[in-house]
């Protein structure tokens, strides 16, 4: 199935060069060979894929995180990612594989299997491919030759730190200062973590100090010539080479979440909020390419939207984030000034916060999949549920410093909202200053 999916999606950008090199090949081939139609076939079978291949001279950049990182976090990486990647294209024909989804600290359904998720379940395919050239994962096992990755180059700070406390952009190859995750096999191969994929396989790994913007790692990616394919480890290390700009805000545009995940949102909305994109003047343009909605024309759902960021935000007892009571009574003061009716809260609350958040808050209105959507849907999925609703809230209040609630201020700039309903967060119980998010101006 998954499969299926990334083949179905391959990136149309290369899509013409493949067939061009194709046609180059044939005729060739129908140059050299004396035999007949039949054996021209069966044999240009056999040689088509990895002349193709090498005559496309295509490179793979494959990038992963730090196993904590959550998963709004990891969006973020990929804008860092997709930069590198439009660099790297300026001097060869680069792809980027998409790192497949699981094994998140924060993924806790029991009983569900949540590895080797492609990204088409959680985003368009299409939508990012008019921005850069990607495939999943098990597309690059399949057109690069098998599960390999020639170089993998670990991203490190440097052990020295700051020299003379001033800061510059560098990247050097340097020893690891940290043990490597990765360990050689009997075949003096590297193995480790790569997704659940057991069976994939590194030629070489080797630490690389970075300090700077993804994009100062081009030199190093596009010198070392015997690797087709190389993958970042630690890729969270490199800064945005623009964070917020024109190609920042390009790359975000093309992060569409997935379709089915709109529609449940869209229908859910319709349903128990009574808010559709014609009522509420949120249009919607499958085409992001096409979509420039100007801030302010967006209306909005009939509700509040609500970002409750608890567990190790709580846990941690940190001063920014409020006890449910007074984020109960924040909502109502809301609910009041902005004469709304309703509320729509996403949480990620334990069972006994949520028991007690319900007591204080009969009235709101959750998102709860059956069992059965899970499974299909996972956290990932209704995670971007919950964040698709509170995008389309009249008014929308968030938690502190939560990537979650900030890609959810990314969504309502693209969709058009008033950013004064926009960058609001929570205050904590004693907080003093309670500064609010900073208003990210989307750029076209
Ligand atoms: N469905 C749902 N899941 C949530 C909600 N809030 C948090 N989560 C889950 O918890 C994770 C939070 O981690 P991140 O996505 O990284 O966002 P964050 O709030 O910045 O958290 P940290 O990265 O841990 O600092 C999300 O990815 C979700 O899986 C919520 O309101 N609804
Ligand atoms: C591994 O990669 C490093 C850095 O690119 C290189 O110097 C070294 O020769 C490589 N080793 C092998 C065995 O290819
Ligand atoms: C690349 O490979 C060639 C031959 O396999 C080897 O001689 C050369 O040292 C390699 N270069 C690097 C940078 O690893
Ligand atoms: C839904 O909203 C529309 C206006 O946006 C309003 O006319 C209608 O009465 C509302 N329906 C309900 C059931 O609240």
């Amino acid at each position: 199935m998954a499969n299926k999916r990334g083949t179905a999606g391959s990136a149309p950008f290369h899509e013409c060069l493949r067939h061009y090199s194709v046609l180059i090949l044939t005729i060739l081939f129908f140059k050299l060979s004396s035999g007949t139609e039949d054996d021209a076939f069966r044999a240009g079978q056999s040689i088509l894929s990895p002349v193709a291949a090498a005559s496309r001279d295509v490179r793979y950049l494959l990038y992963d995180v730090n196993p904590p990182v959550g998963s709004n976090l990891r969006r973020d990486v990929y804008i860092r990612m997709a930069s590198l990647l439009k660099t790297l294209r300026k001097n060869g024909d680069w792809v980027l594989v998409l790192p497949p989804w699981g094994h998140l600290y924060h993924w806790q359904s029991p009983d569900i299997h949540q590895v080797r998720i492609p990204w088409g379940e959680f985003f368009s395919i299409t939508s990012l491919q008019a921005n850069i050239p990607v495939i999943e994962y098990e597309e690059f096992i399949a057109e690069s030759g098998g599960p390999f990755i020639d170089q993998i180059l670990v991203l490190q700070s440097y052990a020295e730190g700051w020299r003379d406390g001033k800061w510059e952009e560098k990247v050097d190859e340097r020893t690891c200062i940290e043990k490597l995750m990765y360990s050689k096999d009997k075949q003096g191969y590297y193995r480790g973590w790569f997704w659940g994929y057991e069976e994939t396989r590194a030629l070489n790994v080797t630490c690389l100090s970075a300090q700077g913007h993804a994009s100062t790692l081009a030199p190093v990616l596009q010198n070392n010539l015997n690797a087709t394919s190389i993958m970042l480890d630690r890729a969270e290390t490199v800064l945005h080479d623009h964070y917020a700009g024109k190609d920042y805000w390009d790359t975000r545009r093309s992060m569409v979440f997935a379709k089915h995940l709109r529609i449940i949102g869209d229908e859910f909305r319709a349903k128990y909020l009574n808010s559709t994109d014609k009522q509420d003047q949120t249009p919607y343009n499958e085409d992001w390419t096409q979509m420039k909605n100007r801030l302010g024309i967006a209306k909005g759902g009939p509700y509040l939207g609500v970002h409750l960021r608890r567990k190790d935000f709580i846990w941690g007892h940190r001063e920014d984030v409020p006890s449910l009571k007074a984020a109960v009574k924040k909502i109502r003061s809301l609910l009041k000034k902005h004469k709304l009716q309703q509320v729509f809260v996403a949480t990620d609350a334990d069972e006994e916060e949520l028991a007690k958040l319900k007591r204080m808050l009969p009235e709101m209105v959750r998102y709860e999949p059956t069992w059965e959507d899970l499974e299909l849907l996972k956290d990932g999925g209704v995670a971007i549920i919950d964040q698709w609703i509170c995008a389309h809230a009249r008014y929308f209040t968030g938690t502190s410093v939560s990537t979650f609630s900030f890609r959810i201020h990314e969504e309502r700039e693209i969709l058009g909202f008033d950013p004064k309903t926009t960058y609001n967060r929570f205050c904590g119980d004693d907080e003093n200053e309670c500064e609010q998010p900073t208003h990210w101006k989307i750029v076209y």
